[in-house]
């Protein structure tokens, strides 16, 4: 299933959604068939998700360069020059260096994943994201040892991001992983959305998807990546740190300082559909609690 980055792909070239949804089906399919491997679970799990319409994924977003309204990415973001686009890789890796992002891509395998998306603002989406594995990136580059997170940020150009000619933030816009999270196979960086290039409102050319952590932690147009020893500062924590934590993980059980974060509003579930409950881990437990073994999570929100 599994296909090579066409970079020729334009806004015409697009997959009918009838058809992406048709080749996610058989995928299950073909992972149940398969048993119990990480792949025929993973394609078993996303089965029971019913993704947004690719209107409402580009309409309704948060990229606060582009102005801090929902609707505003969308209005503004065609703004941003996403083509040339490099991003650095450094600290403690093996290869540092200003890689293009044709450099990036090359070698990657561009997979099609569906993940729900839970925003810390109490709603969330089904996203069909193209993407590769962060993993294999981080590999290619080689993490030395003592490397134990990943920081990460976003362009600065504020000629072309109107958010950032004010100062509603600290710019550039931070992210932050530990070591083990950035390495797990469900964190991605994304391409693409339903087979089409990513808008620039969604974080063209390059986003981080970490589908087990409220949205914030899913840095858009990324420009930088470091290997860093020591826990990296991240945007919204650095603003308000006792609304929001450097792991962020999604946690029915502890509410935010203002609201409750055990149910949520699906965007487009029409206006009968309601909240849902929200799951642990987003629904992930299985794949990533490991990894907090023995962590109150409380404490570590
Ligand atoms: N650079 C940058 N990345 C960002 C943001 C932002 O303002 N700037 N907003 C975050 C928040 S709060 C959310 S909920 C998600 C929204 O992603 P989406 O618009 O693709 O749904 O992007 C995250 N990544
Ligand atoms: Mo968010």
């Amino acid at each position: 299933m599994a296909h090579r980055y066409r970079s020729s792909l334009t806004w015409d070239d697009v997959t009918p959604e009838h058809m992406f949804l048709n080749r996610r089906q058989i995928m299950a399919g073909a992972g149940a068939a398969l048993g119990t491997g990480l792949i025929g679970g993973k394609a078993q799990a996303q089965d029971t998700l019913e993704p947004n319409t690719f209107e409402e994924i580009t309409t309704y977003n948060n990229f606060y360069e582009f102005g801090t309204g929902k609707s505003d990415p969308a209005a503004n973001a065609h703004m941003l020059t996403t083509d040339p686009w490099s991003i650095e890789i450094d600290g403690l890796v093996d290869n540092p260096g200003t890689y293009s992002l044709a450099d990036v891509l090359d070698g990657m395998t561009i997979e099609e994943r569906i993940y729900r998306f839970r925003c810390v603002e109490a709603w969330s989406m089904v996203i069909p994201w193209n993407g590769f594995e962060l993993a294999d990136l981080l590999n290619r580059v080689g993490v030395q040892d003592g490397a134990q997170y990943v920081a990460f940020e976003t362009l600065v150009r504020p000629e072309e991001m109107p958010g950032q000619r004010r100062n509603i933030l600290e710019w550039p816009y931070r992210e932050g992983l530990r070591l083990d999270e950035a390495m797990n196979p469900l964190t991605l960086m994304a391409t693409g959305i339903y087979g089409r290039t990513i808008p620039n409102q969604n974080g063209a050319p390059i986003r981080l998807v970490v589908p087990w952590k409220y949205g914030f932690k899913s840095i858009k147009s990324i420009v930088r990546i470091t290997l860093t020893d020591e826990q990296p500062p991240n945007t919204w924590n650095m603003l308000i740190p006792r609304e929001y934590g450097f792991y962020s993980n999604v946690n029915p059980n502890v509410d935010h300082p203002r609201w409750s974060q055990a149910t949520e509003r699906p965007i487009g579930g029409g206006l009968f559909s309601g909240r849902q409950e929200t799951l642990m881990f987003n629904g992930y437990e299985d794949e990533v609690a490991h990894m907090y073994e023995g962590m109150d999570l409380s404490v570590h929100y």
